[in-house]
């Protein structure tokens, strides 16, 4: 099924973690469920999330850093993830096994859901043209730009896809390498068409000169 409900992936990657692993969490619409935390002796949750996006992946970098004999696994949503990929390069750079899972709805679905809960009779929800919140179209590929900064990874599209993929995570970190899965999951809540508007800005009809 493609793609796959955001909390079929969380159930997955709960059920595929150690059970003494640390989520870093910047998967800021995604529930954090079936993990159950204890940082006592057992699973333990990073969260930061809410003011400056970007940190997910380079915390991730650091709390393996300071907990290496941990598996480390980072969540962060699609919008998230591209405000702050590059240490991804410290990643490969300098050997720091962490598996980084972007939920990939193509959106920035939180601000998206905030916009029609808080302004309801707006514009963009009466026209269904929201300007701001889809990334799609020409889909980002998070598995090509983390090849870029020489991390291995791949794209994920259903549950059977997304369990080989954490087992090649597996592999790959206990290798001693990062390894990211670029989870396509499905965009939820209100005034979500299938195919989103974008805004109609085409230099093509207006440039005189081709260069
Ligand atoms: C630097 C910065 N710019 C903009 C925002 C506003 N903002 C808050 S959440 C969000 C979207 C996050 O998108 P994504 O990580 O894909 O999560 P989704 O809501 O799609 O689950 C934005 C743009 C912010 N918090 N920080
Ligand atoms: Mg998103």
């Amino acid at each position: 099924m493609s793609p796959l409900i955001a909390d079929r992936v969380t159930y997955e990657i709960a059920k595929f973690a150690d059970p003494d692993a640390i989520i870093v969490n910047e998967a800021g619409s995604v529930a954090m469920h079936s993990f159950d935390f204890n940082p006592i002796g057992g699973r333990e949750l990073f969260y930061y999330y809410g003011s400056h996006l970007g940190s997910g992946v380079g915390t991730a970098a650091g709390v393996k850093l300071a907990r290496p004999n941990q598996q480390v696994i980072c969540l962060v949503g699609d919008g998230s993830f591209i405000f702050g990929p590059t240490a991804l390069w410290n990643m490969a750079r300098l050997e720091l096994p962490v598996i980084v899972v972007v939920y990939n709805n193509h959106a920035y679905s939180g601000p998206h859901s905030r916009v029609v809960a808080n302004v309801p009779s707006g514009r963009m929800v009466q026209t269904g043209q929201f300007v701001h919140d889809y990334l799609g179209n020409p889909d980002m590929n998070m598995a090509d730009i983390a090849r870029g900064f020489g991390v291995a990874g791949e794209v994920v599209e259903s549950p059977a896809q997304l369990r080989e993929a954490l087992a090649r995570a597996r592999a790959h970190t206990v290798d001693g390498k990062p390894y990211l899965l670029d989870v396509q999951v499905a965009r939820r809540g209100v005034g979500w068409a299938e195919k989103p508007w974008v805004p109609p800005i085409r230099l093509a009809a207006i440039r005189q000169k081709r260069v």
